[in-house]
């Protein structure tokens, strides 16, 4: 007679055979016999016990997004599962691959309205790309292997609902089948040769050139400088995609529209071609990013993207580094151009704006100041979970980022609290990086219950509250469309407390004087391998709205212009159609 192993134990193997090494989740009893699989299994694979499903569900899916490798979570039946909505949209949304596991009642119980018995899967229909329930215990390993597998290669949410009986129920302990050795990356796409050659032709003979940089050219950032160099374009980017170019890069715009730098936006303005490469930047028809640029040439690896965002003149289909180094070798170099040169120095001009906000050392603390310690303190290739917020804003502004550091953060479906489940995700991964987490007090507050998770698994991490007492971003935007602020004031929490409370060390920065201290004991706890909080209180100011310039003469009166630059200390801004009439 063979041996019989535990339906879930079998199903533990093949999720472990994936390399998976830690399922996020709240215990219940709709999950007691993957818990208690768990613990038969706990040399092989961890349960991250988390405080609140939200925070698992989200831990999963920046795991997938700082590692590449698949996440998963666990919610139980009814309240639990619905729980995960969150961490699975935000996977959903930024196309990384989450299996989320959803606990059911016993099947004998099925069908008969039985406490929290909720018919999950239709629940889960938009949201996943799989989304099954196993049928009997023998099937659980298989569904389990299925899912994973389509989660991967469609890189989406896939749901599995298994009602608990079947995971006690005894199958042959050989009986768990796993495709992960099966398992191949799709190969890089080859674009068509004549794609190629169009989009050359359409970029030499381009005036205004700029060259838009989505997270498809991750891994391939030098070869987007060396081009932009080459054609004398500056280059645009997707936000998340700021460590992937130096920070110093001398032609880095930054990213368009809101969440942003103003030399991207103006660039973008002013441009007349626009190589866009990899990305799916969702605000580019709708708030007219590229309105005035005449010829677009979209390079993609996904037919579903082409022509998406705006109508190109030339596509190409394909690898974006492959496309871009046939572009690269067979494009003349172009000469230095004055769009170039006002280009390169609306960007110096940008920077010392805001070097000039992050060394200020008079006044109130601001976050500028913060940034200017965290880019002090931080190692080179530090880890940073980024909340959403202004938060994001100022990250993508104030991080000098370079690629040997990582961020990540909640992109397309933006929702607030994925930093410190972020962290901690990154953290189990990446045990001996620096692990950062910056949120606003907003976002901060909607997963703080799970500092104690980061202390309970020894997970050293720094965790930089931004405490405006405002939904900031939120009233920055009812500044421009509502009659009256309302709504996104906060009262004060004591996040230090807050963390100390749940074992974590605290610290309240209140002044600029302090800042040094502050930071230099955070770094001291943390090499001592404790968990860190700064609850950085900061002045209650919008950052310069890039969308919105009061700047241009043609537009506005002087007494207008110099207003905005008083208000946002801009009195040294130029504008690129300034230094391009220069
Ligand atoms: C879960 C969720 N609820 C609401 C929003 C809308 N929203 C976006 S940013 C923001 C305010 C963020 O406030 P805070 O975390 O304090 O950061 P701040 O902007 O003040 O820096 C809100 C409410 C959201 N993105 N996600
Ligand atoms: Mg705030």
């Amino acid at each position: 007679m063979s041996n019989k192993i535990d339906g879930w134990v079998a199903g533990l193997k093949t999720i472990e055979s994936w390399g998976v090494e830690n399922i996020y989740g709240i215990p219940a009893g709709s999950l007691n016999s993957l818990i208690d699989a768990l613990e038969k299994e706990k040399e092989h694979i961890n349960f991250i016990q988390v405080r609140h499903e939200e925070a698992g569900a989200l831990a999963a899916s920046m795991h997938a997004k700082f590692t590449g490798k698949i996440g998963v979570c666990v919610g139980s039946a009814g309240p639990g599962a619905t729980h995960l909505y969150n961490g699975l949209y935000d996977a959903k949304f930024d196309n990384v691959p989450v299996l989320a596991i959803l606990g059911q009642r016993p099947l004998s119980e099925a069908n008969m309205d039985m406490f929290q018995e909720m018919n999950q899967n239709p629940l889960f229909a938009d949201v996943a790309i799989y989304n099954r329930k196993v049928a009997y215990a023998e099937q659980l390993p298989k569904v389990l292997d299925e899912a994973i597998r389509t989660a991967v290669a469609y890189r989406g949410v896939a749901v599995v609902e298994v009602p608990v009986n079947f995971g006690w129920e005894k199958i042959d302990a050989d009986k768990w089948p796993s495709s992960a050795s099966s398992y191949r990356k799709l190969p890089k796409m080859l674009p068509d040769v004549s794609d190629i050659d169009k989009a050359v032709a359409l970029l030499e003979k381009a005036k205004r050139p700029v060259i838009y940089a989505g997270k498809g050219t991750r891994g391939c950032g030098e070869l987007v400088e060396a081009l932009g160099r080459k054609i004398k374009a500056p280059v645009a980017i997707t936000g998340i995609n700021f460590d992937n170019f130096n920070y110093d890069y001398e032609g880095l715009l930054g990213s368009a529209f809101r969440v942003a730098w103003k030399p991207a936006n103006e660039a973008l303005a002013e441009a007349d071609t626009v190589l866009f490469v990899g990305s799916n930047f969702p605000f580019s028809e709708e708030k007219g990013t590229f309105s005035n640029v005449k010829h677009f040439i979209q390079i993609d690896n996904n037919q579903k993207n082409l022509g998406k965002r705006h109508h190109p003149d030339v596509t190409i289909l394909g690898d974006a580094e492959i496309a871009l180094s046939k572009i690269n070798e067979k494009i003349a170099e172009a000469p230095l151009t004055e769009w170039y040169q006002a280009n390169l120095d609306n960007i110096k001009n940008w920077k010392e704006y805001m070097h000039q906000l992050e060394k200020n050392t008079e006044g109130d603390l601001r976050l500028y100041q913060v940034y200017d310690a965290i880019n002090r303190y931080a190692d080179e290739d530090a880890l940073y979970s980024v909340d959403v917020g202004d938060v994001t804003q100022t990250s993508i502004r104030h991080l000098h980022m370079t690629p040997k550091n990582t961020w990540r953060t909640s992109e397309l479906f933006a929702t607030m609290g994925n930093g410190l489940p972020g962290a901690i995700a990154a953290k189990l991964e990446f045990k001996n990086r620096q692990v950062w987490s910056l949120s606003g007090d907003g976002g901060f507050a909607m997963n703080m219950q799970d500092i104690v998770t980061a202390v309970r698994y020894n997970l050293p991490s720094i965790h930089v509250v931004f405490s405006n007492q405002q939904f900031g971003f939120i009233r920055d935007s009812q500044l421009d469309t509502n009659d009256a602020i309302f709504g996104v004031d906060l009262t004060d929490v004591d996040f230090a407390k807050i963390s100390e409370a749940q074992g974590a060390v605290g610290y309240t920065l209140r002044t600029i004087e302090e800042i040094d201290n502050v930071f230099s004991k955070a770094i001291e706890d943390l090499n001592a391998s404790r968990v860190v909080l700064i609850d950085a209180k900061i002045m209650d100011e919008r950052p310069i709205p890039v969308e919105n310039l009061i700047l241009d003469k043609e537009l506005y009166s002087e007494t207008e212009i110099n207003d905005f630059k008083a208000l946002y200390n801009g009195e040294n801004l130029v504008t690129l159609k300034e230094l391009l009439n220069a």
